[in-house]
This record gives C-alpha cells, sequence and structure tokens, in this order.
C-alpha cells in the first residue's frame, strides 16, 4: 500500500483517499480499490486517534460498513442517522471533512459526534444511545406527508440496542408500512461486552445462515434437512412457534412487523453493497444485521475492544497510552470506598447502565456478581430497578455519568423521591468532561436534581470529603446524590469536619467577601482567594457540600457579615447552588442589602475542547474570577485581568 504525507497537516492518506473528497467520488472505484480505500481509512483513523485520542475501536468496525452505506446511498438526499454517533470517523472522512480529521475532538476543531453545523451529511446529532430509529421514523414519516423520496436509514450498534427508546421505535415501525431502513451493526460489544436478553438472542442468530429473500418457509425447510428432517416436522408441528423462533434469524423482529435480513458479514464490502441494493427494493421497514469486529484491522484493539472503545493519545506500535495520567480518579475513589463498604454491609448492591469500567465497578462485579447489575445502556430501567431493590430491603448505589442520568429523570422523581427510597446515585463526570462536547457535559445535574422534592445532593471537594460522603450516604435513609468529576481527586491540606446533613463548611475566615464554592470549583476557589490575599482582598470561603438541602444557618450568618457574596459552580447558571442562594437571600428579604454574583456556565451547551480551554472560555478560570472580584471592588480592572489579556 503506497502512503503519502498530505501536504500541511499530519496523518497518512493513501492513493485512494486522496481521491475521494466527497462522497460522489466513491463511485468511482472499483470493488478492489474500495476495499484498498477501507485500508487506507483505517490507517488514518488509527494516525489520527492516537495524537487526538477518541473512539477509536468502534470506528475501526464500521470502516467498510460506511463504505458500504454511501456507496449505495446517496447522503446527503437520502438520510443517514447514526446512533450514539461516536463511529462517524469515516462519514466524516468520506463527506469533505478528511483534511480537518486531525483537529477532532480539539477545541474549535471536528467534533466526535456528528455536527450540523460541520456537514449537510449530519442530519442528526447524537450522543446517547438509542434515539435512531426513533428519529429515523419521525423523518420517514413526514418524508411520506411531504412527499419526498429519499431512503431514511438509522444505523444502531448491539449495544445501543438494550436501551428501552430502540424498542419503542420498532415497535412503533414495526405497526406501520412507511419506508424505513435500521442497519444493525452487531459487534457484540457495548463498551464492554454487551449484555442482556437481546445481546443473547443475536449471539444466537449471528452464527446462521444468510435468509436473503427472508420469510422462509419452516416446513420446507425443516424437510430439507437429510434424514432428520421429516422426523422433526412431525414432532414439532406443533411446537412450530417456538422453534421458528429458535431457527429462522430475526424472527423476533419478523414477529414485531420489521423485515429481517441477514446476518451480513460487515467486512465484506461488496457483500454488503449487494444487500443493500436490494433493500432498497423492499417496501416497510427492515432490519439488516451486520456482524462487525470492534477494533477491525489493528489487532491491539481488536483484542481490546473495551479498552480501545474510547483512548487518550497511544502509541500505535504499543497501544500504550503517551500522556501518563497520575493520582486517583474520582471513579476510582469510587470503587475501592464501595468495595470496602460492601464488605461490611452485605446489603449493599451496586447498579450500572452499561458502564462498568467507566464507573470502576470492575472489582465490585469480580468480587460480589450477585450483588453486582449491568442492566445494559438503560438508565430510566436502572432507576426504577435501583427503586424495586431498595424497596425490598437492600442499598442499592448506581453508578451513572451525570449526562446519562437526564435519561432516568421522572424515574428520579416518580419511583425513587415520591417514595422517599434510599437509593444512593453516585453521579460520575459531573461538570465539564471535556473532548466529548456538548453531549455529554454534565452540567445541568445540579439544575434538574435541585428541582425534585425529597432529594439530598452532595458534593466533595476532594478524595477525603467523597469517601465520606459515601460512608454518610449508605447509612442515609433516603433518596441521596453524590455528583462528582472526571478526573484526579485531589486531597486538600484542610482537616474537614465531619459531615453533618446539610451543613457547610468554612475553609478560610475572610472580611472582605465570601466565596460559595461546590465541588471541583472549590480548589479553584481556594487559589483564588489566594491570588485576592495578594490584591489585598480578604475573601472567606465556605465549600457548599451540600447543595441540597442548603445550609441556611450559614447563609444567614453571613448574609450578616458581608455584602457581596460569588457562588461558583460548575453547572449551568439557572437552578443550581447561585441560583438556591439568591432565592434564600431574596425569601428573607436580604436581597437589598446583599449582592450575590453567580459564577457558573451559561444556560448553553458547551462545546468540545479540553477542560481548562472551556473553563478560560466561559470565564471560570481562577485569573478571570479573582480578576472580576478585584474590579468589582476597586472599580478598575486588576493586573490579574491585563496580564491574561
Ligand atoms: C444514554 C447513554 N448511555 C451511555 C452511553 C455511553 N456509551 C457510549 S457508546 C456505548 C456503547 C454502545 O455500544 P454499541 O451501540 O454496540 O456501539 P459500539 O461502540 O459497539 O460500536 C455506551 C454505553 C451513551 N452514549 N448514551
Amino acid at each position: 500500500m503506497l502512503f503519502t504525507l498530505t501536504k500541511d497537516r499530519g496523518g497518512f492518506m493513501g492513493v485512494y483517499l486522496e481521491r475521494v473528497n466527497d462522497v460522489s467520488e466513491l463511485k468511482n472505484l472499483n470493488k478492489t480499490e474500495l476495499v484498498g480505500l477501507a485500508e487506507e481509512l483505517r490507517k488514518h483513523i488509527i494516525e489520527c486517534v492516537s495524537k487526538t485520542g477518541g473512539h477509536l475501536a468502534s470506528n475501526l468496525g464500521v470502516v467498510d460498513l460506511t463504505i458500504a452505506l454511501h456507496y449505495v446511498f446517496n447522503s446527503p438526499v437520502d438520510k443517514l442517522i447514526w446512533d450514539v454517533g461516536h463511529q462517524t470517523y469515516t462519514h466524516k472522512i468520506l463527506t469533505e471533512r478528511k483534511d480537518k480529521f486531525d483537529t477532532l475532538r480539539q477545541y474549535n476543531g471536528l467534533s466526535g459526534f456528528p455536527k450540523k453545523a460541520e456537514s449537510c451529511h449530519d442530519i442528526f446529532e447524537t450522543g446517547h444511545t438509542s434515539t435512531s430509529i426513533s428519529a429515523a421514523s419521525g423523518m420517514a414519516e413526514a418524508r411520506d406527508i411531504l412527499g419526498e423520496k429519499h431512503e431514511v436509514i438509522a444505523i444502531i450498534g448491539d449495544g445501543a440496542l438494550t436501551g428501552g427508546q430502540a424498542y419503542e421505535a420498532l415497535n412503533n415501525i414495526g405497526s406501520k408500512d412507511t419506508n424505513v431502513i435500521v442497519i444493525l451493526n452487531d459487534n457484540q460489544m457495548s463498551i464492554s461486552p454487551n449484555t442482556g436478553g437481546i445481546s443473547n438472542y443475536l449471539n444466537k442468530i449471528r452464527t446462521s445462515i444468510l435468509t436473503s429473500d427472508f420469510k422462509l418457509n419452516v416446513e420446507k425447510w425443516i424437510e430439507s434437512i437429510p434424514k432428520v428432517g421429516k422426523y422433526m416436522k412431525k414432532t414439532v408441528e406443533l411446537a412450530q412457534g417456538s422453534l421458528e423462533s429458535l431457527i429462522i434469524p430475526g424472527k423476533l423482529f419478523e414477529d414485531m412487523g420489521v423485515t429481517y435480513l441477514g446476518p451480513v458479514d460487515g467486512h465484506n464490502i461488496q457483500e454488503m453493497i449487494d444487500i443493500f441494493e436490494k433493500v432498497k427494493k423492499l417496501k416497510g421497514p427492515k432490519l439488516i444485521h451486520v456482524k462487525t469486529i470492534k477494533g477491525k484491522g489493528y489487532g491491539i484493539a481488536e483484542e481490546a475492544p473495551c479498552k480501545f472503545h474510547g483512548v487518550g493519545a497511544f502509541d500505535i506500535d504499543t497501544g500504550k497510552a503517551t500522556a501518563s495520567s497520575s493520582g486517583t480518579t474520582y471513579s476510582q475513589v469510587f470503587g475501592s470506598k464501595l468495595l470496602e463498604l460492601a464488605e461490611k454491609n452485605d446489603k449493599i448492591v451496586a447498579i450500572t447502565a452499561a458502564m462498568p469500567e467507566g464507573t470502576k465497578l470492575e472489582k465490585f462485579a469480580e468480587k460480589y456478581p450477585n450483588r453486582f447489575f449491568d442492566v445494559g445502556i438503560a438508565e430510566q430501567h436502572a432507576v426504577t430497578f435501583a427503586a424495586g431493590i431498595a424497596t425490598a430491603g437492600l442499598k442499592p448505589f448506581f453508578a451513572v455519568y451525570s449526562t446519562f442520568l437526564q435519561r432516568g429523570y421522572d424515574q428520579m422523581i416518580h419511583d425513587v423521591c415520591m417514595q422517599k427510597l434510599p437509593v444512593v446515585f453516585c453521579i460520575d463526570r459531573a461538570g465539564i468532561v471535556g473532548e466529548d462536547g456538548e453531549t455529554h457535559q454534565g452540567v445541568f445535574d445540579l439544575s434538574y436534581l435541585s428541582t425534585i422534592p425529597n432529594m439530598t445532593i452532595m458534593v466533595p471537594k476532594d478524595k477525603n470529603e467523597f469517601e465520606e460522603m459515601l460512608e454518610f450516604a449508605a447509612d442515609f435513609n433516603g433518596p441521596i446524590a453524590i455528583r462528582y468529576p472526571r478526573g484526579q481527586a485531589g486531597i486538600s491540606s484542610n482537616i474537614s469536619p465531619k459531615i453533618e446533613y446539610g451543613k457547610w463548611e468554612t475553609m478560610i475566615k475572610g472580611e472582605n467577601i465570601v466565596i460559595i464554592a461546590t465541588g471541583k470549583m472549590v480548589s479553584k476557589a481556594v487559589d483564588i482567594a489566594e491570588k485576592l490575599k495578594e490584591n489585598n482582598v480578604q475573601a472567606e470561603l465556605v465549600n457548599a457540600r451540600f447543595v441540597s438541602p442548603i445550609d441556611h444557618e450559614m447563609l444567614l450568618e453571613l448574609g450578616n457579615k458581608f455584602k457581596k457574596v460569588y457562588v461558583i459552580e460548575d453547572n449551568i447558571e439557572h437552578g443550581g447552588l447561585g441560583t438556591k442562594v439568591i432565592d434564600f437571600y431574596n425569601e428573607n428579604k436580604l436581597l437589598k442589602d446583599i449582592e450575590v454574583t453567580k459564577l457558573a456556565f451559561p444556560v448553553t451547551f458547551i462545546e468540545h475542547g479540553k477542560p481548562e480551554e472551556l473553563y478560560n472560555k466561559y470565564g471560570l478560570d481562577v485569573e478571570t474570577i479573582a480578576g472580576k472580584i478585584i474590579n468589582d471592588r476597586t472599580g478598575i480592572l486588576s493586573n490579574i485581568v491585563n496580564e491574561k489579556k
């Protein structure tokens, strides 16, 4: 294979990739050249992702599938909807973004997910799983009402097919004649090996023969089996229904009214092209089962698809991370502490919605397989499942990323909090997560949790406090959430008082202004207070360990002492800690004497980039906040601000 270095950017492109700037040019390549293109694409993706980080294994698995889809369908007239959207790298490269591909996930660079602003080929934005069939179904119905003619294709993974919304959509399309195409990309993996009944079912049919024009006549098929066939037919006539479901691939989908095709080899471009061409001629909802290998073409990733699901920069030869990570992460602290608590309390069970690695529950799963539940990508189910477990007298800890818990909002209200059930929500990746961007930033949780009656919310400032909070939660008899950020859990030098329900902690005594900070922002606030001190502003610093309830007693004391209150949080500015502080002073008629400034993210979707770049952009870095406080006091822009500018 010939590889040439692209003009002004890193990354290798081969001869075929050089010829394809847009999908329309794909059709100029013959079958052998398409295979060559796939090889070049893999190399280009590996080269770039080894520098930028990203979802490597999922993308390597769908290179051939994406080529076949773009070869047969005519994007953007035909609509491709990518479930999760983390597997769109080949799609991006083939749709005029190959020269920008090395900016993937970087601030101001290409997003790691479909983005309408990037390309007319990104027809629908995704990031959370299991939405593609719903969106495709909606687009197909609208197309028919509008009298348009084009195909709508949802591409969904077997992992995403564990999410309830996918079944709501299948249920819907199966009852209609509307033309919708669903491509099931089955690599047997979610992030970890896929779990659950549907995964078992798919595994069974992965090994079955291609039924081509489907609707197999079971009786004929059985009869055709030499010798055994006739005998089988007689003995199983009565049980035909159940037999069919065993031997006809995709019977489940067929029974729902969705024509099933496959399974087809997802690394044989020609086979896929042939079947996609056939599908175009069929009416109604169709599902094509495509078997792929996660990490395909890069041995190290094929062997460890879970590790290479999402990676930072790495060395291509060894697969090892190039950036060294030091210190313990919040997720690791959670994993170890929960193990320790579970040893002492056999009522504790752990739940994850398909994120055992991310939330660091692997050791728990190993040690207590009967007390560990991976329910699939089903956050809403996980919440009510936890409610059931709590009702029966056990103590569930549901570890979940902030952004994905949005899925379980009604279940938190209706199934957990209304009944005051002792479920512990361990909310990981709260605040800014960074390179995954808009769909993944955990900046809404303080707002959405704060609106729920009976929900207690704790936010640790460091490792020690987090461990204490987990202990507190284990003994707490009601719904309780602990939200903590992605990344390292520092240890502050401060010796904290014991956790007391609803009580905050004064960390620094001051005279001029007070800063109330929560969670990750507390350590920033310590630096801010230091900078202020250098500029003769003595700031008091309060650690808001609880966001629900807030510490009324302390707020009244602070209200008597200070005229200026700054509230710093890594949440949007509406509905979080700052809003609660303002509401409290307002309700107590103190706002005429006190000015409260909320320092938080605006109510917007925060793009991708490194966390520090995003804190800078939104004015939540140490220098900007310190500069603002000094400016408020003196009326002149401080040196700190000037230096930064
Ligand atoms: C609602 C939701 N929960 C969790 C995730 C995290 N997540 C991203 S990809 C993924 C696995 C998806 O598996 P699959 O659909 O089979 O795609 P694959 O990566 O295997 O190609 C998970 C759990 C998510 N994106 N959305």
